[in-house]
């Protein structure tokens, strides 16, 4: 099973969404390997935005990823990189599908509710960033074998 990393970024915080979309995350399966709450700075999110730091809109994303304490979140199950960011929806809420979590709670292509990882490389990277090992869980919940079949089970 892979793992993601998910951030309930202050627009999630600030607006009390969290409870619904860790529902949302349970219903479809995922088991919740890590979970704390934490204060974002400026040397985390330089290293988390890497790719965005030249963009003209870093300064103030950045301002906006530190405006209230988050929380991090490592999710599990099969192909759960995918299955988290399908759920996620496009980045601009304007333009994420209805009954993603950006398409239902978000008008915004900052304010955007939750981060999830994109890929493989990432999510190993971004899970490490925000967990220490003793702080991530591999356990499987006794109900899993209702969740995949034998034949999907790694
Ligand atoms: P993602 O979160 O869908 O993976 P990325 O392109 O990796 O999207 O951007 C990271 C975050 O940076 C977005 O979730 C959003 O909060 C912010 N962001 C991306 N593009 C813009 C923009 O054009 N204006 C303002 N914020 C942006
Ligand atoms: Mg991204």
């Amino acid at each position: 099973m892979e793992k993601t990393l998910i951030i309930f970024k202050p627009s999630a915080m600030e607006r009390g969404y969290v409870g619904q979309i860790i529902t949302r995350f349970q219903q479809k399966g995922l088991i919740i390997s890590g979970c704390k709450m934490m204060q974002l700075d400026e040397k985390i999110l330089r290293e988390h935005y890497a790719h965005l730091v030249d963009k003209p809109f870093f300064p103030n994303l950045m301002a906006a990823m530190m405006a209230s304490p988050v929380i991090v979140m490592c999710l599990r199950g099969k192909d759960a990189i995918n299955v988290v960011r399908l759920m996620t929806g496009a980045t601009n809420g304007r333009e994420a599908l209805p009954g993603t979590i950006r398409g239902d709670f978000s008008s915004s292509n900052q304010e955007n509710i939750i981060h999830a990882s994109s890929c493989p490389e990432d999510a190993a990277a971004e899970v490490a960033r925000f967990f220490r090992p003793e702080e991530i869980f591999d356990w499987v919940p006794q109900n899993i074998r209702f969740v995949y079949s034998a034949f999907e089970m790694d």
